[in-house]
């Protein structure tokens, strides 16, 4: 069973070098892969399904192909792309995971899947904003409101995060290591996969218990990161499509 991880690729219509290095992965490393998944933020900002995405567009028959090779492809939301839908979904050919997933990988362990905004608990104002966009009432008033509406609120939500992100501390900005210890501990997990933070790395214990693994997924440019895991590998990489990639 071979497995690929990727997050955190930020798709844009101003950046057409991300999505460029995904559609290069999608058909020149992922066809080899038995299951694929998408730990979040594959979009910069989701404001609904009924907003005609320009780039999900170009990338829909990317994942088709790739999913009727034989790739079973599963999808989970990120902090920025959490209202997307089922319909969306099944437009990039993948099944929607809830906000956390446990999975075996053979020889290796129990594995927990997240984003990881929720691993960040020192981030208090964070927090607090995920609760109050995350309320289905208040998402429902969101969905409710014109596109344009919506696109200007997601601009200036962008934009104030952007701005508080700069005055925040590192430390607030990173998953706090006592609460991923905890959690794998409680779900019986000895891996944690996750994204989010841009910190890519294999850490090979978490807060000094040497038993329990945290691979942090990168995030993307115009090259990714994936984390390959099969009976012979557990790796993280980075790749970019070669020059005379179109
Ligand atoms: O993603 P990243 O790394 O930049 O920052 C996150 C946290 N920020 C966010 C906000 C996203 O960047 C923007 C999401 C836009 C898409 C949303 C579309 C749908 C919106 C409607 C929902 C129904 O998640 C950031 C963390 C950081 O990760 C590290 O973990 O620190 O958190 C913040 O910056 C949150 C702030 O601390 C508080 C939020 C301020 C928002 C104020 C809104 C004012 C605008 C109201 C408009 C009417
Ligand atoms: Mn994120």
């Amino acid at each position: 069973m071979k497995r690929l991880f990727i997050s955190d690729l930020h798709l844009q219509a101003e950046r057409p070098d991300i999505t460029r290095a995904l559609r290069y992965f999608l058909s020149h490393i992922a066809p080899s892969s038995d299951e694929l998944y998408l730990l979040g933020d594959i979009f910069e900002a989701w404001i609904g399904d009924d907003f005609a995405d320009p780039v999900l567009k170009e990338i829909q028959p990317y994942f088709e192909a790739l999913n009727r090779s034989g790739t079973s492809i599963y999808l989970m939301h990120g902090n920025r792309d959490f209202l997307l839908g089922k319909k969306s979904a099944r437009k990039l050919s993948a099944e929607l995971l809830p906000e956390q997933i446990k999975i075996e990988l053979p020889k290796r362990g129990s594995a927990l899947l997240m984003h990881g905004d929720e691993l960040c608990i020192d981030d208090a104002d964070y927090q607090a904003f995920r609760d109050q966009v995350r309320d289905p009432t208040w998402q429902q008033s969101f969905l409710e409101k014109s596109i344009e509406e919506r696109l200007a609120i997601a601009r200036k939500i962008r934009d104030e995060s952007q701005q508080q992100n700069s005055n925040k501390e590192d430390y607030i900005m990173d998953v706090n290591i006592r609460f991923c210890e905890e959690i794998l501990l409680k779900e019986e997990c000895q891996i944690l996969i996750h994204g989010h933070t841009h910190r890519p790395s294999i850490h090979t214990n978490i807060n000094g218990n040497e038993s329990l693994t945290r691979v942090v997924l990168g995030d993307w440019s115009s090259s990714g990161y994936y984390l390959l895991s099969n009976k012979k590998e557990f790796t993280l990489s980075k790749f970019e499509p070669p020059e005379d990639y179109t």
